[in-house]
């Protein structure tokens, strides 16, 4: 095989042996290209091999190992889960964030939306849409979506962040999860006691994890943690409190950990 056979677009229009390359991604050689025999092509992380303007270079290169490649290594373009605790009135913001694995050369951008997960658009968050824009040099970028705030009592809500469409990198991670984490508490349900012992059952969202704290008194509160945490599976949890033996009285909260 010589460079005359390669039909894929490789731009030999030096003819020489000038080694300086094409625009990116112009000339480069298709992944199915094979090495002729007894010689192995340097491919680019991508899977191409890099970009020529001369049939000298092509050999010189792609088929001799231990040569570096100038391959066109493109930004990988990403965004992070999001996590905002809810408030009760207003809003608040989920905090995207985007970033670059290494800053381009061009202006990249890429457009993004959100969806419902638990959560509903327009009740529990604001749905968000647009382009954004990371001029040559700037690796992160932010997305802010208005969370709104409620006094419900309820499981924590989710919503997703996706990227599409991006110029100048290629995507990686392209959709992100927003939890909004409800902060509402949780009713107890019922308390019953035995001798040495009570039963605490709360109302609760499957999958919650909960920690049952009590204090002696509910003026200026000292809170202590009862047991370990409670993961629940279904819509009550129970605790099991066995340090009660000579107590006149004891006050139970509920809080939600994960
Ligand atoms: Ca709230
Ligand atoms: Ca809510
Ligand atoms: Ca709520």
């Amino acid at each position: 095989m010589d460079a005359s056979t390669i039909s894929d677009g490789v731009n030999f229009a030096g003819g020489g042996s000038e080694l300086a390359p094409l625009a990116p991604g112009a000339g480069d050689h298709d992944p199915s290209v094979s090495a002729p025999t007894g010689k192995s092509i340097n491919r680019c992380p991508d899977g191409w091999d890099n970009d020529y303007s001369s049939s000298a270079d092509f050999f010189s290169r792609d088929f001799t190992p231990g040569l570096t490649n100038d391959c066109d290594v493109q930004s990988v373009l990403s965004v992070d889960d999001a996590t905002v605790v809810e408030g009760d009135s207003s809003s608040t913001s989920a905090v995207f964030r985007l970033y670059l694995s290494e800053s381009a050369t061009a202006t990249v951008s890429v457009e993004y939306s959100t969806s419902p997960g638990t959560a509903s658009s327009g009740a529990d968050y604001a749905p968000a849409s647009g382009t954004v824009y990371f001029p040559p040099g700037l690796t992160e970028q932010t997305v802010s979506v208005a969370v709104f705030g409620d006094t419900n009592r309820e499981d924590h809500e989710t919503f997703y962040f996706h990227l599409s469409n991006a110029v100048n990198a290629v995507l990686g991670d392209n959709l992100a999860l927003g939890t909004i984490r409800d902060d509402d508490g949780f009713l107890i349900i019922s308390i019953s006691a035995c001798e040495t012992q009570a039963w605490i059952t709360w109302e609760s969202w499957s999958g919650g994890t909960y920690r049952l704290e009590y204090s002696p008194q509910l003026s200026n509160p000292v809170w202590n943690v009862v047991g370990g945490p409670v993961t629940a599976t279904g819509s009550t949890a129970s605790a099991q409190d066995a340090t009660i033996s000579n107590i006149e009285r004891r006050f139970y909260r509920v809080l939600r950990t994960d």
